[in-house]
């Protein structure tokens, strides 16, 4: 059997990663180079890693990230420029005036989407910005610069970025109130013109699997407002939803293939190997991945490859 890589010339097939693994782990590198032809990193270029320390970036683990990408032809999607967590201890406690608050995020979007011009194809400008009860998140951003702050974000990317802008969030990946308001969101940029190019559906899953006809429904409206749609974060915990190994597969099989026949064109999965997922360190199901923790494929594995037409 060949590598999932090859399976679709339609669709890419990406993993979330961390780069000391992919420096230190033999098993885990070559898993990420044969297998997946789109990259993301996990953490390495959120703000609070790149930027630990006030007025000094330190862009070590993420260039590991790009120069990896570049060397195995794979598709980059950027996380996340601007977002609630993982921001720099410095930045609190957030009694900066509007205007420097404003500079702060305008500098840091245009320094890290302007270095990674050419190379990033997709960046998560946005990330989580709805609230899980309806309207925005109260967050930092949104408290100090209001609404616009998200406008701004996307128009700072624009100008120094050739990559495709996306907002990305997790629990509006099929119908629901969520992703009602995550597509008002999205459909107020487009109408006022703000450049965004697509949205990412998050799709972990863990207490509740998210019917995939309802996947593909929201597929198709964003899609009608002219965005394009990935699934960003892909994971399927075992446990309340799906209760083993083969639940899995039938779960990943069927969502992949309504996605992807609603016209999702890249599928990233927000890990590679058991061994190694946020999921089951917060208590949301075991084993999500591809991959069991000795990198050996799991029925989930050829479940996507099926998924994908073969
Ligand atoms: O998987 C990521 C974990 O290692 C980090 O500790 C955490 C906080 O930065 O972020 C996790 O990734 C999140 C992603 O960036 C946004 N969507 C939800 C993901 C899982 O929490």
């Amino acid at each position: 059997m060949g590598s999932l890589r090859a399976v679709s010339d339609d669709v890419r097939v990406g993993c979330a990663v961390d780069p000391a693994s992919l420096r230190t782990d033999t098993d885990y590198r070559r898993t990420v180079a044969s297998e997946f032809d789109a990259i993301t990193a996990e953490n390495a270029m959120k703000w609070g890693r790149l930027a630990a320390d006030e007025g000094a970036y330190d862009f070590a683990d993420a260039d590991d990230v790009a120069r990896f990408a570049e060397r195995h032809d794979m598709y980059v999607r950027g996380h996340t420029l601007v977002w609630h967590r993982m921001y720099p201890e410095w930045l609190r406690p957030w009694t900066r005036s509007e205007a420097e608050t404003e500079r702060l995020l305008r500098d840091h979007v245009q320094t890290v989407a302007g270095r990674y011009r050419g190379c990033v194809d997709a960046w998560d400008v946005v990330n989580e910005a709805v609230a899980d009860d309806g309207g925005l998140r109260e967050t930092q951003w949104l408290n100090a610069l209001g609404p616009e702050y998200i406008d701004r974000a996307f128009e700072y990317a624009a100008g120094v970025s050739d990559a495709d802008l996306f907002y990305n969030d997790y629990g509006a990946d099929g119908l629901s109130e969520k992703s009602d308001e995550v597509y008002d969101l999205v459909a107020d940029l487009v109408a006022r013109e703000v450049p965004i190019d697509g949205v990412g559906l998050q799709l972990h899953v863990f207490e509740e699997t998210v019917p995939p006809a309802d996947v593909a429904a929201n597929v198709e409206r964003l899609t009608e407002l002219g965005l394009d749609v990935h699934i960003t974060e892909l994971d399927v915990g075992i446990g309340a939803a799906v209760p083993d190994e083969e639940a899995q597969a039938d779960y990943y099989r069927e969502v992949v293939g309504a996605a992807t026949d609603a016209g999702v064109d890249t599928v990233v999965t927000w890990g590679v190997d058991d061994g190694q997922s946020w999921l089951p360190e917060r208590g949301f199901g075991e084993a999500p991945l591809l991959f069991d923790e000795s990198f050996e494929r799991k029925p989930a594995y050829r479940a996507v490859r099926e998924a994908l037409g073969e």
